[in-house]
């Protein structure tokens, strides 16, 4: 008896089986043909590694490791995950040892801390109001509530790191661990002043490349590598691959890793995800992505000059990587409205606390913006100079509906001249309602 006469349901498309999602799926899809999206963390990603994901690899269970797991029938998975595993050891040169089973960039940082430390042991790292990570110890996150952290911050007068603070932070707090890493910190990161301050007091340096790694795989940001004892990172922003994170760590802190990603903090492995990530580090090893990455850096700087231009308060003047950093209270806005007018007119960024930050992280004096997405759809130096136009055109048409409607139709043309990878425009438009 073949599958579709045991269960109809098993061979029929998304379209016939559930309409009801099918539909939300074309207007996300519209959604994403007609904004703009400056979400500094968001990307979109290759035909072949949403082929990868969405493939029958789904279907295995493969808990243990390569050649150790605890199911039959891994052979060919096992392959999968070691082509991702030589794959990512290649494309970071000088890395040792590298999991890249962690489902998340926040479930690789929690396995690294449950690699490094016991509950209660104290570490330092950058706070989540001065550009760093909610898993780098916020109180309402487990690093936070399991761990003791110590923060460090950047200094009002520029938005630089503040060495003095980190200095401070690692005597004062005698850490396991120090963190280098930000999810809104505009400026190279240097891994090796981190390394010589968290290895001459005995700790160990991770870094959380999450928002970088991209740009460090394309050899333009400092790699953390050899100074770093444990990385972490997600896939999915800069790296351009498939949604989850990987951790890379020394030889000698392999074991301790591995344990902690299986069966420290998660089940079984996400093999089709893995697979994924195998063909984004295959895509990101060619010349081809190193191009894309100079392309985005050019534009975020492009789009750094233009809003400051207009009258945006660029957070320590530019960027070095792919995203912006804005104080909007120079427009008379903050964070939230600025946000607001930009989606009312389908320029999609985020609200982002700022340096001396005196609002709620709801409501913030600032924003962020990024560029992978938009270079990824073949954006370039004129969209940015418009993007940065309509940005404080909205901003300042923010209660004139009209208005706001004439820049939105504006951005919906140049939106729609830049397919994204994926939208099929002549099936889409046909089945827009
Ligand atoms: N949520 C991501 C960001 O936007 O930076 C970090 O995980």
């Amino acid at each position: 008896m073949s599958n579709a006469a045991h269960d109809p349901m098993m061979n029929l498309s998304l379209r016939k089986v559930d309409p009801e999602l099918d539909a939300i799926f074309v207007k996300e899809a519209v959604r994403q043909r007609d904004h703009i999206e400056l979400i500094a963390s968001e990307n979109y990603t290759y035909a072949a590694v949403r082929e990868a994901q969405g493939s029958i690899l789904t279907n295995k269970y493969a808990e243990g490791l390569p050649g150790k797991r605890y199911y039959a029938g891994c052979d060919y998975v096992d392959e999968a995950e070691n082509l991702a595993r030589s794959r990512a050891l290649q494309l970071f040169v000088g890395s040792e040892h590298v999991n890249v089973q962690p489902h998340s960039g926040a479930s690789a940082n929690t396995a690294t801390f449950t690699a490094a430390m016991s509950p209660g042991d104290p570490f330092v790292a950058m706070s989540l109001d001065q550009g760093g990570h909610l898993s780098h110890g916020a109180s309402v996150n487990i690093s936070g509530k399991w761990f003791k952290p110590t923060f460090y911050g950047v200094r009002a007068e520029d938005g630089l790191v503040d060495w003095d603070a980190v200095q401070r932070a690692v005597d004062e707090a005698k850490p396991k661990v120090v963190i280098a890493g930000a999810s809104a910190y505009p400026r190279v990161l240097d891994f090796e002043k981190f390394a010589a301050i968290a290895h001459a007091a005995g700790a160990k340096l991770m870094v959380d490349m999450a928002h970088i790694s991209g740009v460090v795989a394309a050899g333009l940001h400092p790699s953390p590598f050899p100074h770093a004892d444990y990385v972490t990172t997600t896939t999915h922003k800069t790296l351009r691959g498939p949604r989850g994170g990987m951790i890379f760590a020394r030889t000698d802190e392999a074991a301790a890793i591995d344990r902690a990603v299986f069966p420290g903090n998660q089940g079984g492995p996400l093999m089709h995800v893995i697979a994924a990530k195998a063909v984004a580090y295959k895509l990101a090893l060619q010349p081809e992505f190193r191009a894309y990455m100079q392309r985005t850096l050019d534009n975020a700087k492009a789009l750094a000059a233009a809003l400051a231009a207009r009258g945006f308060g660029v957070i320590t003047g530019g960027t070095d990587i792919h995203l912006i950093l804005c104080d909007v209270t120079p427009l008379g806005v903050t964070g939230k409205e600025a946000t607001a007018a930009l989606e009312a007119v389908g320029v999609t960024i985020n609200k982002n606390s700022i340096p001396g930050e005196t609002r709620s992280p709801m409501v913030t004096s600032g924003v962020r913006y990024g560029t992978p997405a938009a270079t990824t759809r073949g954006m370039g130096l004129a969209e940015m100079e418009q993007i940065a136009q309509w940005s404080v055109e909205a901003i300042a048409a923010r209660e004139d509906s009209a208005k706001l409607e004439q820049i939105r139709r504006e951005v919906v043309k140049v939106a729609q001249r830049f397919p994204v990878p994926g939208n099929d425009a002549a099936e889409l438009a046909a089945r827009e309602s």
